[in-house]
This record gives structure tokens, sequence and C-alpha cells, in this order.
């Protein structure tokens, strides 16, 4: 069982609003198709779909006037169709994906999940089908609304879906000792012991507009998993080859986490 996040710097132009990568989002279908996976879920961010309609409505602060019900809406409405082309190109690449819903099955209560029904995801499994799932608009039992991060739903995945690793592709190579954007300097950290990511790791937050919390957020989350045991692989996913190895178990230049 693995888990692969393909997050919003990949699948879109983060700085074109609703601009779809399409050459990643071609190449990594095909990267799929050929590592053949046996059982993978597919989750994606949001990137310039999701992010600045959340941002414009504050749908990640829950309600507080009647316009953001729209914006909930259409912020639900952006992510569907970013994950519409996704589907299109890994049905295309032969790969048997089929969407699924996150606000379908999800509550959240201060932003965090406390309600979630993997039945679906597990039946589709089990038939041989590749869950293509994405960070979505959720309901909240707290605040009416909020921002599920693709990042806190790998994480859940990973451990009720019993997953073997979890590869998580961004723009950069993976966690370095700066911001590689930045800092000439910045060196890439082939190991993260959990216990530095909150100490002596300065990582670099993202540059452009994403309401749930860049990079650190994305290794804060989802060092859970690596807690649990999952193997956790930070890789660049722009770079041709690199998810194919990754999910094929092969050694690739990234960063893994380890308890
Ligand atoms: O890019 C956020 O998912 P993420 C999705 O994984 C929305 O943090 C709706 C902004």
């Amino acid at each position: 069982m693995q888990i692969l996040k393909l997050g919003g710097s990949v699948v879109t132009d983060k700085d074109q609003p609703f601009k779809p990568h399409t050459e990643n989002i071609e190449r990594l279908a095909r990267e799929i198709a050929a590592s053949a996976p046996q059982s993978l879920v597919i989750v994606h961010g949001g990137g310039s779909y999701g992010h600045p309609v959340a941002k414009k409505f504050s749908i990640n602060e829950g309600y507080k006037s009647p316009d953001q019900i729209l914006g909930f809406s259409k912020t639900h409405q952006a992510m569907i169709q970013l994950n519409h082309i996704i589907v299109d190109a890994l049905l295309a690449a032969g790969v048997p994906a089929f969407s699924v819903s996150p606000s379908s099955f999800i509550v959240t209560e201060k932003k965090r999940i406390t309600t979630l029904d993997l039945s679906i995801v597990i039946k589709l499994l089990d038939s041989g089908m590749v869950p293509v799932l994405y960070g979505d608009a959720v309901l909240d039992s707290h605040q009416r609304f909020a921002i599920l991060s693709g990042d806190q739903l790998i994480v859940k995945l990973a451990k009720y879906l019993d997953a073997k690793r979890v590869i998580l592709g961004s723009d950069v190579d993976g966690v370095y000792t700066a911001d590689p954007k930045l800092v000439e300097t910045a060196e890439l950290l082939r190991v993260l012991p959990i216990s530095d990511v909150t100490g002596k790791v300065k990582i670099g937050e993202a540059l452009s507009t994403d309401v749930t919390g860049g990079m650190l957020g994305k290794i804060m989350e989802v060092s859970e998993a690596a807690k649990a045991g999952v193997d956790v692989i930070l890789l660049n996913a722009c770079e041709p080859g690199r998810v194919q190895a990754a999910l094929r178990g092969e050694k690739v230049i990234g960063t893994t986490l380890t308890r």
C-alpha cells in the first residue's frame, strides 16, 4: 500500500490562477502507469485552483459572513475541476483512477479530521482501482467549514490503510537547511530525523498563496506518519523519473523522514 501526494506546485502553475501544469500531470500519469502499483491512493493539493479561492473567502477561518457560503462551494468546485484534469490524464495513461471527494466522507473539528469513513476507498482499492483524492473544502463541526490539506489527509490514510510508504512530491528536491529558492548555500538533507523538525532545521515557507501552511506545515503534519513507522519520502516530482523510482521502491534523490 502506497500513498502518493502530488503537491499543488507540481500539478498547477502556482502563480497563475486556474492554470494546470499539463506537462507535469501527463508525465506523472505515465510514470504512475509505468510503475504498475499494486495498491495506491493518490492525493493532490490545491495549487492555483483551491488556494486563491479559499483565501478570497477566508474559508479556513470558518464561518463569519454569508458570502462565504458561496465561496465554500466555489472552493470545492475549483478542486473538482483540477481533480477532473488529473483523473483524465491518469485514465489516458491507463491507470484505473477513480475520483473521490474528501468532503463527502470527512468532517473536521477546528480544522482537524474527526469523522472519516474509508469504506468506499477500501472497496475501490480491493477492486483494483486507484482512488484519487485531494485537499478539499470540508464541513467543520466547530466553525462550520474549513480547508482540509492533502497533507493532513495522507497521514490518516497512511494510518488507517496501513501504508508501507508515503511519497510527497513537491517542486523542491526535499528538505533543505534553508529555503533553496532564497539561499544559494542551502543543503539537501537526505535523512531528517523527526526530532530535528521543530529544532535545528530551518525550513523555507512556501512563497505563494498557500492557506494550509507551506513546507514547514507539510513536514510537521507528515512526521506523524513517520512516527507511526511509515516510510515517508519527500522528493521533487517536477524532475522526471523520481516519482516512478520511488513508487518502485528504488533509491531516489529526496529526504527520508526517520523516527
Ligand atoms: O494544497 C488544500 O490542499 P493542500 C486544498 O494539500 C484547498 O494544502 C481547497 C485549498
